[in-house]
């Protein structure tokens, strides 16, 4: 397969040529979720020439510090959605020198397909541009979206990944009609990216393979946290809640999620699936092991250990892995349709259930929401999983009221820490509290916590709150630099 059309190869620029269409000011979208699929050049040469300043910056969900980092330190980004985890990006964020608006991840590309925003330039990472279209990486994220709706478009066509990425996505625009998704794998779209030739202002090559994300190995607590899982998913089996091999499941980034995810394979369940938005290295392990049969996502984002794995199994992985648009990957109809498991970790959750994700001490900006509340809210079942404390012991995750909510007591059926577990389906406020403050909490914070709550029960009410004091421990940390 070549990698660029023939009647393209006219269309071929450094990346410096490539650029000048990025005027300042300019709304530019870019491929990549989960640092995959990221364009590698491109954003790194205009943040170089540093001309394009006021910048508007979308991507699937966070990238790398060759594009977030590079464009702050250039001072060429003014906005950015829907999605970050850069430090330097995240410092300017919460400095209020860049703007940043959190979106859930599955509303960005319609927001974009409805014109609510308009790209003057997508710039997109691709294994190649065929006649029938553009070949994506190891994301799709909103790059159809962006491709679709964008003035011109820069394709980074990266000789450095195989072409063997064909086939692999999935790539179907609803369009207001309804999704024709009945299971977690099935194919409804195409295997490529359609695009308009006379879009394309620039094809850059390149054959930088980029940086692998880093996971750290799951730490005791987060063993702890997989094990309560896996045994309340046992019960749920046995109740008849769940079938044997369990609904599709959602899982967040990170360590825990990762446990959990190695935790379900060693436990005996097999024959599941995955409805998620990106894809991690106990993922991976669960399909090439045999115990999961296999994954729809978004994002392939994976270790180089295990990124090696999967470039050598890609052939047998295609009819394993489906990588869809977030617009589908996230898609509520879908997620209710299927019944998700939905598994995510948040910052902080209060006594009756409700969390918070992105806002440290209800302020300062962590990454975003992602796509925590596209699973959560629609799920069949949403568990959040934290360790109890943060910082050493110096913060309890558990606290009286969230100092930001994300994810209502509405959607929120589950908490999960290393303390235990707390099921709140079917429960009060006041049932919830002491379930949560007794079974999740650490127990250097319960005493202050269960003393919150009887003070409140004094208030009444259905979810009884002691305003004066319900950020007492935030402010008590603020001033201290310790809840305790
Ligand atoms: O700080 O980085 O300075 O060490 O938060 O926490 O424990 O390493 O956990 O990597 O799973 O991240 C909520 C941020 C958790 C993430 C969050 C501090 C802690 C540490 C990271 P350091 P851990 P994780 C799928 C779904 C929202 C989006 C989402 C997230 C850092 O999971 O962004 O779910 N979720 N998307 O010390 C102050 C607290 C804290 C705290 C943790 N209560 N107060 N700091 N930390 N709890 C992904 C996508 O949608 C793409």
């Amino acid at each position: 397969m070549e990698r660029i059309y023939s009647a393209l190869t006219a269309k071929i620029r450094s990346a410096a040529e490539a650029v000048e269409i990025v005027r300042p000011g300019s709304v530019v979208g870019c491929s990549g979720f989960t640092l995959v699929g990221e364009p590698k050049v491109v954003p790194r040469e205009i943040a170089k020439i540093g001309k394009a300043k006021g910048i508007t910056l979308l991507t699937g969900a966070s990238v790398g510090d060759d594009i977030d980092g590079e464009l702050t330190r250039s001072g060429c980004l003014k906005m950015r959605y829907p999605y970050q985890s850069n430090k330097t990006l995240r410092s300017a964020i919460n400095e209020g020198t860049v703007g940043y608006s959190d979106i859930h991840l599955s509303h960005l590309p319609e927001f974009i397909d409805r014109g609510g925003i308009h790209i003057d330039v997508a710039v997109i990472e691709c294994a190649a541009v065929l006649e029938e279209g553009i070949v994506p990486t190891a994301s799709v994220g909103a790059s159809d979206s962006m491709v679709r709706m964008a003035d011109r478009v820069i394709l980074e066509v990266n000789e450095s990944l195989p072409l063997d990425f064909y086939g692999m996505h999935d790539i179907y625009n609803a369009a207001g009609a309804p999704i024709p998704l009945t299971g977690a794998t099935g194919r409804i779209g195409s295997k490529v990216i359609p695009c308009d030739p006379a879009k394309i202002a620039a094809i850059v090559r390149t054959d930088e393979p980029g940086k692998c994300p880093v996971f750290s190995a799951p730490d005791t607590a987060s063993e702890t946290i997989g094990s309560y899982i896996v045994d309340f998913l046992k019960q749920e089996v046995a109740a008849g809640r769940q079938p044997e091999s369990l609904s599709p499941i959602q899982s967040g980034v990170g360590s825990v999620a990762n446990a959990v995810l190695a935790g379900l394979g060693d436990s005996g369940f097999s024959g599941f699936e995955m409805y998620t938005e990106v894809l991690q290295d106990s993922a991976l392990n669960l399909i090439l092991d045999g115990k999961m049969k296999g994954a729809s996502s978004t994002a392939v984002s994976l270790s180089e250990k295990s990124l090696k794995d999967f470039y050598e199994n890609i052939d047998s992985l295609r009819n394993k892995i489906v990588l869809r648009p977030q617009k589908i990957s996230n898609h509520p109809e879908v997620v209710r349709r299927l019944g998700v498991i939905a598994m995510n970790t948040p910052i902080e959750c209060d006594i009756y259930g409700n969390v918070n994700s992105t806002h440290v001490m209800g302020t300062r900006m962590m990454n975003g929401i992602g796509g925590s509340g596209d699973f959560a809210r629609n799920a069949g079942l949403t568990i959040f999983a934290t360790a109890s404390t943060a910082k050493k012991g110096s913060i309890s995750c558990i606290v009286p009221m969230c100092a930001h909510v994300d994810h209502t007591e509405h959607d929120v059926q589950v908490i999960v820490t290393e303390q235990g577990l707390a099921d709140l389906r079917w429960k009060s406020p006041r049932q919830r509290a002491e379930l949560i403050i007794e079974n999740c909490a650490h127990p250097d914070y319960r005493p202050m916590l269960r003393d919150y709550y009887q003070a409140a029960l004094k208030n009444g009410g259905h979810t009884p709150h002691d305003l004066r004091n319900a950020f007492a421990m935030h402010q008590k940390y603020l001033d201290t630099g310790s809840m305790l």
